[in-house]
């Protein structure tokens, strides 16, 4: 098999890199000292997370000189999402760490006056000058992750040889990949990409994207309204789909799904709902177009050794053939193991990103450090899960799952927490209501509403929010709008809107009546009533732009 050499410089998510490599035939050689890299022919240097974070890693190991002499001698190299940045002057995210200084510039945030931000979805990468650039096909989409950009300015970069991908997002246009001679880097990850992805990286790996280039270096960028090939706003409507996994009586691993909560069968024995096998079903939803695959370990293998947790083995295997992003929640909190070791919440979260997760979801723990955030006068002390995990991995790897429950008043005053006013009056005919926080899959309620936990865990560094209803959940009767509303309206970090979707009909309800960035369904999908297609078909067919799969 071909090798090619991967950097392994931070703690970061390069499992899924990995299997995208091999999947196109190659296989992987570490780099993991600077004297290393005078050892490689195809670089690739990946990146997540903080840019400062990153890039002083690099120049305190000693990367920056040597990664600096392989691009300078013509050796094939290729950077992802930070790794592009890398190769920049600098980023606002950290001003007083140096990039590398390959190409001008230098990279600023996102504006979330109007818009969540991380940047997180499928949107173009679209090249005027050279619109197959590497693999890139002006029809596809690519998975970008980002709350920082290198803006694009027509004509900058293409002056001084450089192909140059633009993606659109909230009005601002980025840099979505750059090309020139030995050099190839794209924001986006081609490694969750789908095929698309996996495109990329086989052109950059086989030579054929760099051939291509030098045969047709790029020439003056045509302008807008000329040619269709420049992006416009390209984000699609995110259509996830959600696997509750749990042991059932047997000790089989299913997915499962509830109503409301409860995943046991309404007859006599009361067994675990078994909907099928997690690995299989993945695969399944990626196959029908799902943006997104998300595993919730509900009942967190409570007696399992955290070593062994089955989950870690689901992910393994899932991620070898699923390229797309994958999250995995149940269980991540400080915990003392079966042998009586004390386990850090990181640690387990390093456990999933290293067997192929790209984000951890916390439930219940968020919610205790919510209450505890309040009670010291919203100090963050840098201790709690959500903290440790986004410093090291970056915010767009943790989601915070919520299971909020209504409580209903008859008028705002009744209570202290921030209520709506709602269009489904309680059972006493209360026009008021206000989601109460749950934790233990919904068995505890505490005195903390959505929106103080959703600010809250926005403040520690959480890049997305998961919001389930329990009320909603398994009904089939369509998301809770009025939930939805209230949660976007408090936060500026993106939000899946969760529980209650029975056809596609629901999904478009919910991307047309609020402004959620992402929408999940369950059940729907596992009792095989709809395809992740179906709801993606029908969105389409009613104007929303989403992402088709390409087989
Ligand atoms: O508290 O950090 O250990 O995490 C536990 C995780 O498990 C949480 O994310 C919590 O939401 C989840 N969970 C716990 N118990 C259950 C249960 O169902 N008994 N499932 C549970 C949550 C809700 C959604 C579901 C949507 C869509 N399931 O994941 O997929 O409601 O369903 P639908 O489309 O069929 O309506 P921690």
């Amino acid at each position: 098999m071909p090798t090619v050499h991967l950097l392994d410089y931070v703690a970061g998510n390069v499992r899924s890199l990995v299997n995208a490599i091999e999947r196109v035939g190659y296989s992987v050689e570490w780099v993991r000292s600077p004297e290393e890299v005078a050892n490689a022919d195809k670089l690739i240097l990946p990146g997540v997370g903080h840019f400062g974070h990153c890039l002083s890693q690099l120049a305190s190991a000693g990367y920056m000189a040597p990664i600096r002499a392989h691009i300078e001698s013509g050796k094939p190299f290729m950077g992802i999402c930070v790794g592009l940045q890398a190769l920049f002057e600098g980023s606002s995210e950290d001003p007083n760490c140096p990039g590398l200084s390959v190409l001008p510039g230098k990279l600023d945030r996102f504006d979330d006056t109007s818009k969540s931000v991380p940047h997180i979805g499928w949107n173009d990468a679209s090249c005027p000058t050279n619109p197959n650039l590497f693999g890139l096909n002006p029809d596809s989409k690519y998975y970008y992750v980002h709350s920082y950009k290198m803006p694009y300015t027509k004509g900058q970069l293409e002056s001084q040889g450089w192909a140059v991908a633009t993606g659109v997002y909230g009005g601002e246009t980025f840099v979505g990949a750059i090309a020139k001679g030995n050099v190839m880097a794209t924001q986006f990850h081609p490694e969750k990409s789908g095929v698309a992805g996996l495109r990329v990286i086989r052109a950059f790996l086989d030579g054929s994207g760099a051939a291509a280039l030098a045969s047709h270096p790029p020439q003056e960028v045509p302008n807008a309204g000329d040619d269709a090939l420049v992006s416009k706003e390209g984000l699609t409507r995110r259509v996830i789909a959600c696997l509750d996994v749990r042991t059932n009586d047997q000790g089989d691993l299913v997915v499962t799904k509830g109503d409301q909560y409860d995943v046991r069968e309404k007859s006599d024995d009361r067994n675990v709902r078994n909907l099928g096998k997690p690995v299989e079903m993945a695969r399944k939803y990626y196959e029908q177009g799902a943006d997104e695959v998300t595993f919730l370990n509900i009942t967190s293998f409570r007696d399992c050794p955290v070593a062994d947790l089955p989950m870690l083995e689901i992910l393994r295997l899932t991620s070898k053939t699923v390229f797309v992003p994958l999250t995995v929640g149940g269980g991540i909190r400080d915990t003392v193991d079966t042998d009586g070791t004390k386990v850090s919440a990181l640690e387990i979260a390093t456990m999933y990103f290293q067997s192929g997760a790209d984000k951890v979801s916390i439930g219940s723990d968020a919610v205790i450090a919510a209450e505890e955030y309040y009670a010291s006068g919203k100090t963050l002390f840098g201790n709690t899960a959500i903290e440790q995990i986004s410093k090291a991995y970056g915010n767009q790897a943790v989601v915070v799952s919520v299971d909020p429950k209504r409580v209903y008043v008859p008028k705002p005053d009744a209570t202290r927490h921030h209520t709506v006013k709602t269009s489904y009056p309680g059972p006493k005919g209360e026009e008021y209501c206000w989601y109460a926080c749950t934790i233990k899959g919904g068995r505890e309620t505490r005195d903390l509403d959505v929106v103080e936990l959703t600010q809250a865990v926005e403040a520690m560094g959480c890049g997305e929010i998961l919001l389930n209803c329990i009320d909603k959940d398994g009904t089939n009767s369509g998301f809770d709008l009025e939930l939805i509303r209230q949660v976007k309206a408090a936060v500026r970090i993106p939000v899946i809107a969760s529980s209650g979707a029975g056809n596609p009909g629901h999904f478009e309800e919910v991307f047309r009546e609020t402004t959620t960035d992402a929408a999940l369904g369950a059940g729907m999908f596992h009792r095989g009533e709809y395809t992740v297609q179906q709801v993606k078909e029908e969105l389409k067919a009613r104007g929303l732009v989403v992402r088709q799969f390409e087989g």
